[in-house]
């Protein structure tokens, strides 16, 4: 089979390509990203290449920047050896996080054209629901499909722990998997392995130290990434892991390995709030009041039902959407102003020349 379609090439992708109508530009997948230079598998192999115009693509949306899991058309320079990316192929699906602070905050992609993620929380004593939950909505914002792995398994003796850990995901993961896996210990292993294949996307995303790349490595049967063994605080401290990386996998299709995101910043995730509280919303209709706060009017069906920590975090994301959604209308305001000044002034010397 092609390489690349073990990647997951098909014909629709294909079909992107050739809209493109550069019969010598070829496909490719992008593996890895440094500072200007990034990774790119072709099918024969995996090459270095730049960026054309690099100037061109800074000036655009920065979210169009090239990012790991892209397809891209590549043009191949000095007899194959390296290539330059000439345009990012239509994503899929593409995972952000929040960048930045203030006014420069801005959404940058992570990994793009995946079908899974799997979410990665420690059984230890790591495990947060909350947390969770945030990084459950980014990923029904991505496109692709969470999967709730909790790692770690022999670290959990206690099985009544185990299984509060358990209830408590699936009381914040409607309708997602999820999974216990010991990856040093090679348990629940198989559980996990229909989500690869020839053609599918993986990626892990998860605190740093939840075990990522331990699990990776399992799933690639081989040491591929780097793991600190002998980091005693296992749950905290630096991160292992320091780029994203799309791993072929032995048995048809490949994974992202990702460094641990210490906070999941939430970017334009109203829809995949909605997904992962989908219960809160639906009671919500049947609230007295339309506009229901649920905060204290008579007659709601949210306060009634839901665990009050639970309402908490789901107001708080809300918020933060809110806000969010705010800010971004300011800037595409300002934006406007800034063009419609532009083309006001040329107006103006037209008609002075005139
Ligand atoms: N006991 C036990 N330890 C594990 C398991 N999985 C990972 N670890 C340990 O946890 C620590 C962190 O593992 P990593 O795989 O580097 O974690 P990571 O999520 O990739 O971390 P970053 O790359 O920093 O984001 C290492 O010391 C691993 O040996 C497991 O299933 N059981
Ligand atoms: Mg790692
Ligand atoms: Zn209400």
């Amino acid at each position: 089979m092609n390489p690349l379609t073990s990647l997951g090439w098909n014909a629709s992708w294909q079909d992107a390509l050739s809209a493109l109508q550069k019969p010598d530009w070829t496909a490719a997948r992008v593996c890895a990203e440094h500072k200007e230079i990034y990774e790119v598998h072709t099918g024969a192999g995996v090459i270095p290449a730049r960026i054309r115009g690099a100037m061109q693509w800074r000036t655009d949306n920065n979210d169009q920047w090239p990012t790991v899991g892209d397809w891209i058309a590549l043009s191949l320079h000095d007899a194959g050896r390296v290539g330059r990316i000439e345009a990012v192929l239509p994503r899929r699906s593409v995972l952000r996080r929040k960048v930045g602070q203030g006014e420069m905050l801005g959404a940058q992609a992570v990994a793009s054209n995946i079908d899974t993620v799997f979410v990665v929380t420690s059984l230890n004593r790591d495990f947060n629901p909350r947390r969770l939950e945030r990084a459950l909505a980014l990923v029904w914002e991505s496109g692709a499909q969470p999967v709730v792995v909790l790692s770690k398994s022999d670290l959990c003796g206690d099985t009544e722990e185990r299984e509060r850990c358990l209830e408590a995901a699936h009381g914040v993961a409607l309708g997602v998997a999820v999974h216990i896996v010991s990856a040093t210990e090679g348990d629940g292993l198989d559980a996990l392995f229909p989500y690869l294949g020839e053609g599918r996307t993986l990626a892990l995303i998860g605190s740093s130290g939840v075990g990522k790349s331990t699990l990776t490595n399992a799933l690639l049967g081989e040491e591929r990434q780097l793991v600190h063994t002998v980091r005693a605080d296992d749950d905290r401290g630096r991160h292992t892991t320091t780029g994203r990386h799309l791993l072929a996998l032995p048995g048809g299709g490949c994974l992202i390995d990702t460094p641990g995101i210490r906070t999941v910043g939430l970017w334009d995730a109203d829809e995949g709030v909605a997904s992962v509280f989908a219960d809160i919303e639906e009671l919500a209709t049947t609230c007295r009041f339309r506009d229901c706060t649920h905060t204290n009017e008579p007659g709601c069906a949210v306060i009634a039902t839901v665990d009050p920590d639970r309402l908490a975090s789901y107001k708080k994301l809300q918020r933060e959407v809110a806000f969010q959604e705010r800010r971004e209308n300011k800037a595409a305001m300002a934006n406007t102003k800034r063009r419609w000044k532009a083309i006001t002034k040329a107006n103006r010397k037209a008609s002075r020349d005139r």
